[in-house]
């Protein structure tokens, strides 16, 4: 753990405090109104960030630009070299950043530092990638003709990303892009600036050491309407946007409007099912992390657990059980097991999900309820709750980004479960606990799970990078992160050559001159 506080943190990360003035991060020209960033924690004020104006996003855009015609221009090897020197910067900074980001965004701090590990992995993927970025090459119909495939660095892209994930996402996006030589311009939530304040820094100093432009990684701050400047922007494009599925839909509009590229990460509504040979220690522990980590607010959160009638009263006395453990509190504290929520907002969204499901006929299982007292001034820690409901309550087929869990339950056998699971708007995450092959492989088969991520023996949260992280539906269909997510960052171009001195045409035309 570290074992300095908060303020060393953000003087190590180049970010100044509430004390010390307006924090803008390197390569930064924002000078609109200020953006106060409180702690959900403590409810403190932990800094303050300036906003980016129109005027502001012009001059980014023109370094974005100009820093694109160098980057693409060096062996993707070259860049490689970049994101690892970019990932050992992170090892060296990753106490202090899982600490910014535990406090500012109220995850434990465990799951801060995992975040940053995240950050480090995706770039160790990156550094090998980097020598990768194959195409393949085919067999011209046409003698003495070759024919290939290869790929071209596309451009800016604009990364919108989530307050959730302050840092995550966000690597998981510029670790891909820039070994594909792509330059990155990033608006993080205004919930979380200061992460990206911190993030900034961290790439910039790297690309100064290494007589590189800055703009290769560009910062813009403000709230959606910052975000809209680039997704209206023909200059950029590729936008990749993290967040609800509300903001997804305006977004891939205006994108689509002008025929540019979006990759979309928005809402999950995911599910365990709990079949009568699953192994219940395993499903307790998958089961309560999904659903209390991170405060319930990761997009793979688990919020449906669907239970086979016969294990149903055995499964929810476990759960319920494990409930009493949960510690809540300061998340820095690695004693607690749940933190705050990011605001108050989001403490409205938890309450109003449980008066709702008592109202559509649901039964409280463990109670809900803000915390008040003695550590809990911010007024954000609320209790993980479960409730008894029908798969299809409204607020059941709704996510509610908080510690909420649903218990449904089937009869019958595992494609009436799929069906409960596969029946909501969503499709991100989603997961099968048993010990029956058959059970398991009809989950994975085209008749079962309808989402991107689907585990057998494993909750729905806590990917892996090296896989393709996203998912379908209402989610938005893109992928980040591993396989080979990296095509999205880079344009096709196919090639042919004819070595010889005729020019015999395609489908066999004949055209004499
Ligand atoms: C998100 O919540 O936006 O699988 C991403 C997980 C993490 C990523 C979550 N690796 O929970």
């Amino acid at each position: 753990a570290a074992d300095f506080g908060i303020k060393e943190a953000l003087k190590q990360l180049g970010v100044q405090d509430i004390n010390n003035g307006t924090s803008t991060g390197a390569n930064n020209f924002s000078s609109g109104e200020i953006l106060e960033s409180y702690s959900p924690v403590d409810g403190q004020l932990i800094g303050k960030v300036k906003t980016t104006t129109n005027a502001d996003y012009e001059k980014v855009m023109e370094t974005a630009t100009s820093a694109f015609k160098i980057w693409r221009t060096k062996p993707a090897p070259q860049r490689g070299e970049i994101v690892r020197q970019f990932g050992d910067k992170l090892r060296e900074k990753k106490q202090a950043l899982g600490k910014l980001v535990s406090y500012e965004m109220g995850k434990s701090l465990q799951e801060g530092l995992g975040e940053v590990q995240e950050m480090i992995d995706i770039c160790d993927f990156a550094v090998g990638l980097s020598r990768q970025l194959h195409g393949l090459t085919m067999h011209s119909e046409r003698p003495g003709h070759r024919m290939y495939e290869q790929y071209h660095s596309l451009g800016v892209v604009g990364i919108i990303s989530a307050f959730n994930f302050p840092v995550a996402v966000w690597s998981w996006n510029t670790a891909l892009a820039w070994i594909c030589g792509d330059v990155c311009v990033w608006k993080p939530s205004e919930k979380v600036p200061l992460c990206g304040i911190a993030c900034q820094n961290i790439a910039a100093e790297v690309f100064k050491a290494n007589n590189l432009p800055e703009g290769i990684s560009c910062l813009i701050n403000g709230d959606y309407k910052v975000g809209e400047l680039m997704t209206k922007d023909a200059r950029v494009p590729l936008i990749s946007a993290t967040g609800s599925t509300r903001m997804g839909k305006i977004v891939a509009q205006e994108v689509a409007g002008r025929l540019g590229r979006s990759l979309l990460e928005l809402g999950g509504n995911n599910a365990i099912i709990v079949t009568p040979d699953a192994d219940i220690k395993m499903t307790v522990i998958g089961a309560v992390f999904g659903a209390v980590g991170t405060a319930g607010q990761r997009c793979t959160s688990t919020r449906r657990l669907i239970i086979h009638e016969s294990i149903y009263d055995n499964v929810k006395r476990a759960i319920v059980d494990a409930y009493k453990q949960l510690r809540i509190g300061n998340p820095l504290d690695e004693n607690n097991h749940v933190g705050p929520l990011i605001d108050k907002d989001a403490v409205k969204m938890y309450q109003n999900a449980l008066s709702k499901v008592v109202e559509e006929g649901g039964k409280i299982a463990v109670e809900g309820g803000v915390l008040t007292g003695k550590g809990y001034e911010s007024g954000c820690y609320v209790k993980p709750a479960i409730a008894e409901a029908k798969p299809d309550f409204k607020i059941v087929q709704h996510e509610t980004f908080a510690p909420v869990l649903y218990l449904l339950k089937y009869n019958g056998n595992v494609e009436d479960a799929i069906h409960i699971q596969n029946n909501v708007a969503q499709g991100l995450s989603s997961a099968i606990m048993t010990n029956n092959l058959r059970e398991a492989e009809r989950f994975l088969s085209v008749e079962g799970s309808d989402c991107g991520i689907a585990n057998v023996n494993i909750g729905t949260s806590g990917a892996e990078i090296g896989g393709a992280f996203g998912g379908e539906k209402e989610t938005g269909g893109g992928r980040e992160s591993g396989s080979d997510a990296w095509k999205v960052y880079m344009r096709r171009q196919t090639n042919t050559i004819n070595y010889t001195t005729s020019l015999p045409l395609a489908q066999g035309i004949k055209f004499d001159l």
